[in-house]
């Protein structure tokens, strides 16, 4: 500890933050400044720690949450109190929602004022308010607890199932002095803070027995599979069982999408046929069709299929959450399938050649039909042909980060651009949510310094666009593509009254390009594939914050993208 605000008999509140997350080998905090954040964010910076400040609450975040999932470290934001808290708390939900693990520390008015309710500065009562919204919240009202403080958020983001923690600091605890010894006794260095846990071995012996009896096995890899860091023992089971595999979305690059294993291309077909699937860090949630339906299928939408599930997931409540699971095993995922690897041994026999067969057969189909629209060249570029062009980028350069929201623009980038490495795409994840782009992708260049790629419709960079600032400030190798179709899923909406535009449309032909430019990055439009391609081969290789405005037919996209079943027109229209 270097700074002049202490003396050498005490410390204070200030310091014990910054201590006891550094103790935790904790370096990076994503911020934004205010009383009484600001000092401390001084004080953090000066004793060594990388601060990024943002724009708005709500992206340093998502940040925060981003961090935690690419490093299995919790993500720290910190916020002022009431309206400040307030932003950060939908990404602390959303982190929450998606099992990463992060902490949101916000300083908070003084507890004698906020309970009496009377009217103290931007008073709140924060702490009830993100209980709901997170895995733990706490709340430390003296400076010698601050080590238990931050010990106990930790350990509640990441052991279990991760996510989301609250920690409460009303700002007279920063200006609290503390005497030195008492400080250091009192912080804690977490010992093993996301321990294993092994699964029972009759639990695997139940998967095992299931998968042997299987005609036509598949394995789902949620993002939980690729958050547990267990590449090689996954990618070693699923090569010595030769069963297909799906990735959701976020798992992605686990195993290279081109894998010969990957039965993405031939998803509808393995999820309606499969007769045992194990799920891998995946819920059946909205996203798999709760498991049941024609999805899977079942003759009619509410009906069930015929697929017996293996589920492995560290939260014991997960299983029978939509349909009954045949075989749970609780654990987490490297030591679950490290367990199944050995029970296995060299392998389970042979995947049935008809399945595998039948399988390849759909796929070959699938990728020859893309291929064809892939190679398309419309006079007006549209959603193919610009993603053909990053699909290309990211095989060119498979460490780089794809970062992704939007509605077409993130249905079509999933389907279109191929992963190559674990945890390099980053989207919105279990929500569907829009605003985590810029927050994504600044902390995916922060802490990884590989360079980033935010694929982004219109309207979904429109919610975090303003952080375009804070990546030319920090310099940050982000490249942005704008997948400009002028509004929300397209730009050719009609308001039947003509008094004004429609609710989904934006302002014509939007210069996105000129908001990089206004902070001193690169801005480009790009009219066609081969602009989009020089400018992405630029940018890679200068690493110079940029935004690519890439102009897309308005007329391209579909309705909420492939979700237009869920809006309830469509669905009064399919009951009509
Ligand atoms: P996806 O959206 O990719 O299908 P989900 O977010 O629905 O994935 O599911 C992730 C699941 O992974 C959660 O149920 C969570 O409890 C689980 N999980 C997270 N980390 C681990 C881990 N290390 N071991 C086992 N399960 C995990
Ligand atoms: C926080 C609802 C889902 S997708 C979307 C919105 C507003 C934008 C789609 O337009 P975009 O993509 O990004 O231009 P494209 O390619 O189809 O034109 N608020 C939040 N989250 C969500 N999901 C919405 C609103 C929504
Ligand atoms: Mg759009």
């Amino acid at each position: 500890m270097t700074t002049e605000t202490q003396d050498r008999e005490t410390t204070d509140g200030f310091h014990l933050v910054i201590d006891a997350l550094k103790l935790n080998d904790i370096d990076t905090i994503f911020a934004l400044p205010g009383i009484p954040i600001t000092d401390f964010l001084r004080i953090a910076q000066a004793d060594g720690m990388k601060v990024i400040s943002f724009r708005h609450e709500q992206h340093a975040g998502n940040a925060a949450a981003a961090a935690g999932f690419i490093t299995g470290k919790p993500g720290i934001c910190f916020t002022v109190s009431a309206p400040g808290f307030l932003n950060g708390l939908t990404a602390l939900a959303n982190a929450t929602t998606n099992c990463f693990p992060m902490i949101l520390i916000s300083g908070s008015s003084e507890r004698e004022v906020v309970d009496l309710q009377q009217g103290d500065y931007e008073e709140m009562d924060q702490l009830a308010i993100a209980k709901p919204l997170c895995k733990a919240a706490f709340r430390v009202l003296h400076a010698e607890d601050i080590g238990v403080g931050i010990a106990r958020a930790i350990r509640a983001a990441v052991s279990g199932r991760p996510g989301g923690v609250y920690l409460d600091l009303p700002a007279k605890v920063f200006a609290q002095s503390v005497a030195k010894d008492v400080a250091e006794r009192s912080l804690i260095k977490v010992v093993d803070p996301a321990p294993k846990q092994i699964p029972a071995p009759e639990a695997i012996q139940r998967a095992v027995d299931l998968l042997k009896g299987a005609k036509k096995p598949l394995i789902i890899l949620g993002k939980g599979a690729a958050y547990a860091q267990a590449d090689a023992e996954i990618r070693s089971f699923i090569e010595k069982t030769g069963i297909p595999y799906l990735p959701m979305s976020m798992a992605k690059g686990l195993l290279p999408d081109n894998h010969p294993q990957a039965a993405s291309a031939a998803r509808s077909y393995v999820l309606a046929e499969a007769d045992v699937v194990m799920l891998v860090g995946a819920r059946l949630n909205w996203l798999l069709s709760h498991g049941k339906g024609k999805t899977w299928g079942a003759g009619d939408s509410k009906g069930w299929g015929k697929q017996q599930f293996i589920q492995i997931d560290i939260s014991p409540t997960e299983a029978d959450s939509n349909v009954a699971v045949a075989a749970p095993l609780v654990g987490d995922i490297g030591s679950a399938i490290g367990a199944l690897n050995q029970a296995i041994g060299s392998g389970l026999g042979k995947v049935p050649a008809e399945w595998t067969g039948a399988i390849a057969e759909r796929k070959d189909k699938n990728l020859t039909k893309m291929a064809e629209t892939l190679a398309k060249n419309p006079p007006v570029m549209n959603f193919h042909s610009a993603l053909n062009v990053v699909r290309e980028t990211v095989k060119a350069n498979p460490k780089a980060y794809l970062v992704n929201e939007g509605a077409n623009a993130l249905d079509f980038t999933r389907s279109i651009v191929d992963m190559y490495e674990p945890r390099r795409r980053l989207d919105v994840g279990t929500w569907g949510i829009m605003g985590i782009g810029m927050g994504f992708a600044v902390a995916a260049a922060a802490v990884t310094g590989e360079q980033v790629i935010a694929v982004e419709g219109d309207s979904a960079f429109g919610f975090s666009g303003m952080e375009v600032e804070t990546i030319c400030r920090y310099n940050l190798p982000i490249c942005i593509v704008v997948m400009n179709n002028n509004g929300i899923y397209k730009g050719t909406d009609v308001n039947p009254r003509g008094d004004a535009m429609a609710v989904t449309q934006f302002v014509k032909n939007a210069r996105y390009d000129m908001m990089m430019e206004a902070f001193g990055g690169v801005g480009v439009t790009a009219k066609n594939p081969e602009e989009l391609d020089k400018a992405l081969k630029e940018a890679i290789a200068s690493r110079k914050p940029t935004l690519i405005n890439a102009l897309i037919d308005e007329s391209a996209g579909t309705e909420s993208g492939r979700i237009t079943s869920l809006n309830p027109a469509a669905a009064k229209k399919k009951t009509a």
